[in-house]
């Protein structure tokens, strides 16, 4: 089944110089770019984000680092791309994630760990409709590689 997923390059992420490689990884993976833009998150959009971890002893932390610079936020879409980026991506502590994937290749630290992918359809629809209009969702049919989206 086609999908869409959400997915962030964090301040540290975009800091570290390492946006261009992590769109790589995704485009040659074979999904298909649908949206992407270059922000620095509002608090109120952070905050709505995070929502889920509102009571934990991170959130404040975590809303702060995520305001704190620009964020390279992406929609990608294609068969499977929620539970296939999130294999790419690593576990959430990147000590613990798989070398091979981007946390478990770039990162050290859970409160750094460089970017965000949706988990499931639910919260990639919440995400995508919470970081973009619906105009900034770009369609069109690639006419080259049908079989790579
Ligand atoms: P993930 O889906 O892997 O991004 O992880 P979660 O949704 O569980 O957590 C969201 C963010 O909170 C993580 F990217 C990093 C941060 N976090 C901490 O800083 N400490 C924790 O113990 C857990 C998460």
């Amino acid at each position: 089944m086609t999908e869409r997923s959400f997915v962030a390059i964090k301040p540290d992420g975009v800091e570290r110089k390492l946006t261009g490689e992590i769109i790589k990884r995704i485009e040659q993976k074979g999904f298909k770019m649908v949206a992407m833009k270059f922000i620095k998150p509002s608090q109120e959009l952070a905050e709505e984000h995070y929502g889920e971890h509102k009571e934990k002893p991170f959130y404040k932390g975590l809303v702060e680092f995520i305001t704190s610079g620009p964020v390279v936020a992406m929609v990608w879409e294609g068969k499977d791309v929620i539970a296939t980026i999130r294999k790419m991506v690593g576990v959430t502590d990147p000590l613990k994630s798989d070398p091979g994937t981007i946390r478990g290749d770039f990162g050290i630290s859970i409160g750094r760990n460089i970017i965000h992918a949706s988990d499931k359809l639910e919260s990639a629809k919440k995400e995508i409709s919470l970081w973009f209009s619906q105009d900034e969702l770009v369609e069109y049919t690639p006419t080259l590689d049908k079989w790579i989206y």
